[in-house]
């Protein structure tokens, strides 16, 4: 779909994406002061999207910005862009920020947040690396701690991760490693991080400073529905090199198999069959529940 043609939610309207303008002074563009959340939607439904809500409206909370919307007019300004652009798989960014100020950091002058619902596609990594698997590096930039700015606020403070992807891409990497302050892998650039090690899962525990990830989440519970044994603990880069297997979650990447990282090949360079059992038990699930977008039945209309 031409961008031109794209219906966003701005501010309660639908509008055409060439006149979805924010204004200079919105605190989010200046500051960075705002929040968001990254949403699928799957075959006409979409996907945890009460548990993104409740996200977001615990990062608002964090950061006091009040969000004019309840949680129930959220969950129709979604599914109605989504079917104001008659998709049924569908990325969605929701953003809030801060809206319109002054050119000072004061954000009680800024009366009015700015709500902001994009509803498009998204192919993050090459359908391929998702057979294949990715490589991975360990970057120097780190993943700042709870100490600093609380991670699980999710904020449009993303230079960091950005810092990372920088990284990536002049080693022409498709995704880094960062570690937090004491060395131990937390996450990817926008997504989670399991090994897999002797049959048993891990992931990096909450309070290593992450994002507790919806799909990571999901994943969790998954593996404990196919009676694997959760790690919710640190590792470090040794922990990598040394797995059996890798795979990095999130909403944009879903489950993404990682098979190489430092020039190591983890377990024996191929996906393995926990990460394949796991994929493919989130792929059932996630076309199976959710908010349905265009009536109860969650079919499409064939737009
Ligand atoms: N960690 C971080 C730092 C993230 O930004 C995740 C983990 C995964 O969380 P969910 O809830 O999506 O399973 C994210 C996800 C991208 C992109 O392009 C990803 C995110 C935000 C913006 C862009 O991959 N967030």
């Amino acid at each position: 779909m031409e961008e031109a043609e794209l219906q966003i939610f701005m501010n309660g309207e639908l509008v055409p994406a060439n006149q979805a303008k924010v204004s200079v002074f919105d605190h989010g563009f200046l500051y960075g002061d705002g929040i968001f959340e990254g949403i699928r939607a799957y075959a006409g439904r979409v996907f945890k999207l009460e548990e993104h809500l409740d996200r977001l409206f615990d990062s608002s909370k964090a950061i006091m910005l009040t969000i004019p919307y309840g949680k129930a007019e959220l969950m129709e300004a979604v599914a109605g862009t989504i079917r104001a652009n008659g998709l049924t798989d569908a990325y969605v960014r929701l953003v809030v920020s801060r809206g319109p100020g002054d050119l000072g950091l004061d954000p009680t002058k800024c009366p009015h947040p700015t709500v902001v619902v994009i509803a498009d596609r998204i192919a993050l990594y090459p359908a391929d690396l998702y057979q294949k698997g990715l490589s991975l590096a360990s970057v120097a930039i780190r993943r700042p701690g709870g100490d600093v700015l609380n991670p699980a606020v999710k904020s449009l403070n993303y230079l960091n991760n950005i810092m990372a992807k920088i990284e990536a891409n002049l080693r022409g990497m498709p995704e880094v490693l960062l570690m937090n302050n004491q060395g131990y892998v937390v996450e990817g650039t926008g997504d989670n991080v399991f090994l897999v090690r002797h049959g048993e899962l891990w992931t990096p525990p909450v309070n290593a400073g992450i994002l507790n990830g919806i799909t990571r989440q999901v994943v969790l519970a998954l593996a404990d529905d196919l009676g694997l044994v959760c790690h919710e603990d640190n590792f470090n880069l040794f922990d990598v090199y040394t797995a059996d297997e890798c795979f990095l979650t999130g909403t944009a990447a879903e489950i993404i198999p990682a098979v190489w990282c430092d020039g190591r090949a983890i377990g024996n360079g191929q996906p393995g069959p926990v990460t394949q059992r796991l994929s493919q038990s989130f792929y059932e699930y996630s076309r199976t529940t959710g908010y349905p977008v265009y009536g109860s039945a969650g079919q499409a209309a064939t737009a």
